[in-house]
């Protein structure tokens, strides 16, 4: 989290974008506005880190001019450019929420601004109430509508982040704060130890001999853009890219009581009390104690239970819960020692990627290289799937490309002996539910992935159809992402669920729990849904970098909310089994 590690290309390319935006915004001419994106596309694809390298040698790069690379130059030395400062205090802060809203582009948003005093949401919500908007030149009542859902949307997700912007977050400041002298005990909380996949904020519970000193050095990173509460035993903060943090300080001796509190969720403590009242004890952050004869808890009494997790849960006469699974579901019947449960997923269970782009499709890898990193993740299976033709943007393979394509990732086999590799596709389910190639071709492929990309705002019946049709395909092994959801960003298809999973059930096909952060799609109730019906799932990471095989936590944690069983992922068997399951397909 040192000030150098926010110098990368991808924040230099972010404040470019910015630039071209605000600007855009305030009526700039548009070579300026065109300078900005370019200088943002060729920061975004250079091999080295724009920040270290001289002025004259920016100034060289195509894409970059005399005044963009001094900009950079800038952001190098001081962390900012003066001018998106400049311009950023021009406009209203609420402007850029209008702008995330689909629909809603530079342009609109600056009349919207300066001829109806839109500054934000709610502002443009009244606009659109009192027919403003609709006066607004090429403003269809369809885009209104469209508006209108989008607001309501974003009204919902406002506030919360993605759990792979907090985990990473988290993780970092764990490590960070544990290191402070005097830290016995550190960990987050919360909806994020629970897995969720949005955080409304992060909690963080630590056992210090110097409570104080941990304190003040929380308070004063230079991460923090405001500190919202200062004491002894509990402190929050507001982080600069918007994040709140609350730090609580409890007894080491009290840790697992106050680590299964402030885990929550609120439905679970409050199921867990209950169920002490009614043997006749009390719980809470402190622990668990036992009532005196006035029925109530004698002040300084020794709690029954309190130091770890696993005593507490004992002591109320339950198996260790994960935080995965309390969110009062049924968790309690679940746990109760004795009961028949099949054991949950878990990242070290996975063996196989079946879902990945090279650099034939919009992935940033070779084969070699995406086989290499699933061989080093101790993978036996990988099967690669580039994009479809329909996917022009993302230079999606028509047939020829594809065919050529096969004939390399077989070639790969000879270089890695070891590995199970397959040459597939992730070929586009069409609005009407046909698939981007023609079955021959198809069967050629030992893979199919089938998912919905485009035309994903359908009737809910026509979604349903459409993806039964893919379903019922027989050259299909998966539906990729099969609602097209993106979290906080799209709402995606909304077929009839059960249909779906009685359809994959019946015909031997596989849905996906995309495991990418933006995604998690399957989401978590559905996970458990289909696991419930009996259908088999796939937990991919659907990688283009090399990172996005690290997606795969939040794949899990998605999975173990959905209470996934080992034996219905897909990437769970072993390599003979997983290739038995392919070949039904392939008959
Ligand atoms: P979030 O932050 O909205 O994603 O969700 P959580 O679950 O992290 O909620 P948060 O941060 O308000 O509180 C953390 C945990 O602390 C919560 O899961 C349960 C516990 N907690 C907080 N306030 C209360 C309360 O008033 N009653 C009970 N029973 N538990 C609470
Ligand atoms: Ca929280
Ligand atoms: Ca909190
Ligand atoms: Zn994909």
């Amino acid at each position: 989290m040192s000030d150098a590690a926010s110098r990368t290309n991808a924040s230099v390319s972010a404040c470019f974008e910015e630039l071209a935006v605000l600007s855009e915004i305030l009526g700039a001419n548009v070579f300026k506005v065109n300078a900005f994106r370019r200088a943002a596309r060729a920061v975004e694809g250079l091999a080295s880190e724009a920040c270290g390298m001289e002025l004259a040698a920016l100034k060289e790069i195509d894409g970059l001019g005399a005044s963009t690379a001094a900009k950079i130059h800038e952001f190098a030395t001081s962390g900012t450019m003066s001018e998106l400062e400049e311009l950023r205090s021009q406009v209203p802060a609420g402007l850029k929420e209008v702008l995330a809203i689909q629909g809603i582009g530079p342009k609109t948003a600056r009349a919207m601004w300066t001829e109806l005093g839109v500054v934000d949401l709610a502002t443009l919500k009244t606009a659109i109430d009192s027919g403003k908007v609709a006066a607004l030149p090429r403003m269809g009542e369809k885009s209104i509508a469209k508006m209108k859902e989008a607001i309501a949307f974003a009204e919902t997700a406002r506030g919360r982040i993605r759990i792979g912007e907090a985990m990473p977050l988290a993780d970092a400041l764990v490590a960070e704060l544990g290191k402070i002298a005097g830290v016995q005990r550190i960990a987050f909380a919360g909806s994020l130890r629970r897995g969720r996949e949005t955080i409304g904020d992060l909690d963080i519970l630590a056992s210090a001999s110097a409570s104080q000193k941990l304190m003040d050095a929380f308070c004063s990173r230079s991460d923090v853009a405001r500190v919202l509460g200062h004491g002894e035993t509990k402190s929050s903060v507001l982080t600069k890219s918007g994040v709140q943090v609350d730090l609580r300080v409890v007894p080491l001796d009290r840790f697992g009581a106050a680590l299964m509190y402030f885990t929550g969720s609120k439905d679970h403590n409050i199921r867990m009390r209950e169920r002490a009242i009614a043997q006749g004890m009390r719980l809470n952050e402190y622990g668990l104690f036992r009532e005196g004869q006035s029925g109530e808890v004698p002040e300084g009494a020794t709690p029954v239970a309190a130091a770890s997790e696993e005593e507490v849960y004992a002591a109320l006469g339950l198996d260790w819960i994960p935080p995965t699974a309390r969110e009062d579901r049924g968790e309690i019947e679940r746990f109760t020692p004795g009961a028949h449960r099949s054991r949950v997923i878990e990242i070290s269970d996975i063996r196989a990627e079946l879902h990945c782009h090279t650099r034939a499709s919009d992935g940033a890898m070779t084969i070699d290289e995406i086989v290499a990193e699933a061989e080093r993740r101790g993978f036996h299976t990988i099967a690669i799937t580039d994009h479809s033709k329909s996917q022009f943007q993302a230079n999606g393979l028509d047939e020829t490309r594809l065919r050529a394509h096969i004939q390399a990732i077989h070639a790969a086999r000879a270089r890695f002996p070891k590995m199970q590799i397959w040459a597939g596709s992730e070929v586009d389910i069409l609005s009407d539910g046909s698939l981007d190639y023609a079955d021959d071709l198809l069967a050629e492929l030992d893979w199919v992935v089938a998912s919905p990309h485009a035309a994903l705002k359908q009737e809910p019946r026509v979604a349903t159809d459409r993806l039964l049709k893919a379903i019922q395909h027989p050259l299909v092994h998966v539906i990729g992402h099969p609602t097209g959801r993106i979290v906080h960003g799209r709402p995606g298809l909304e077929p009839a669920m059960n249909e779906l999973y009685a359809a994959a059930k019946e015909h031997g096909t596989a849905l996906e729990l995309n495991s990418h952060h933006m995604r998690l799609d399957l989401r978590d109730v559905h996970v458990r849904a289909a696991a419930e019906a009996g259908c088999m799932i796939a937990i991919d990471c659907d990688v283009h970098a090399i990172e996005d095989f690290e997606e795969l936590r939040y794949g899990i944690l998605t999975a173990q909310r959905g209470l996934l069983t080992v034996g219905q992922c897909l990437n769970a068997l072993d390599a003979k089994s997983l290739d038995a399951w392919r070949r039904k397909k392939r008959v």
